[in-house]
């Protein structure tokens, strides 16, 4: 099994009930348990006029192999209704592959660990409520050392459901 980080956001439909449905079918995925899940944030989206998104990261242990995995994570996106209309557009629900194992993946279709992570406060905190203090990205950067250059501002933490 491997440790796989999953970041989840969704900003239309009831984006926090969109996440509780997106946990529901993580956990039934074929060769995988589900390990734990974040808090929800609520923040700003990053590009202007939009809806709030809602984030939250998942863990899951699994032996599946990336791609098939990719796979699942866009027919669970498709089950709940996401249209592709416009790159970076409002959405039912994003799944990304974040961090797989200590692997380092760069195929056309996926990028791991994910490009964005560093830049990302609404991936980040709810990232470090699961990963080990200690934890190290495949390209040697420290979480630690990430959060610490990616403020906690603009991130609202919801109370747990
Ligand atoms: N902004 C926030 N706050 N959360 C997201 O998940 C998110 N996803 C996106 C863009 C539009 C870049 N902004 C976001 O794709």
């Amino acid at each position: 099994m491997e440790r796989i980080y999953i970041g989840m956001g969704s900003n239309l439909a009831d984006p926090a009930e969109q996440l509780r449905s997106a946990v529901e079918a993580l956990g039934q995925l074929p060769q995988s348990e589900l390990a734990g899940v974040s808090a929800f944030y609520q923040s700003d989206s990053l590009l202007p006029g939009q809806p709030r998104y809602t984030n939250a990261v998942a863990a899951l242990d699994s032996n599946l192999a990336p791609l098939d995995l990719l796979d699942a994570l866009q027919a669970i996106e498709n089950d709940q209704g996401r249209e592709r209309l416009e790159r970076w557009g409002p959405r039912t629900l994003d799944l990304d592959i974040l961090l797989f194992g200590d692997r380092l993946i760069d195929v056309p279709r996926l990028k791991v660990p994910h490009y964005q992570i560093q830049e990302r406060a609404f991936v980040l905190y709810p990232l470090a409520e699961l990963a080990p203090a200690d934890l190290r990205l495949a390209d040697g950067r420290s979480l630690t050392e990430l959060l610490a250059a990616c403020p906690f501002v603009g991130l609202e933490r919801l109370p747990q459901a």
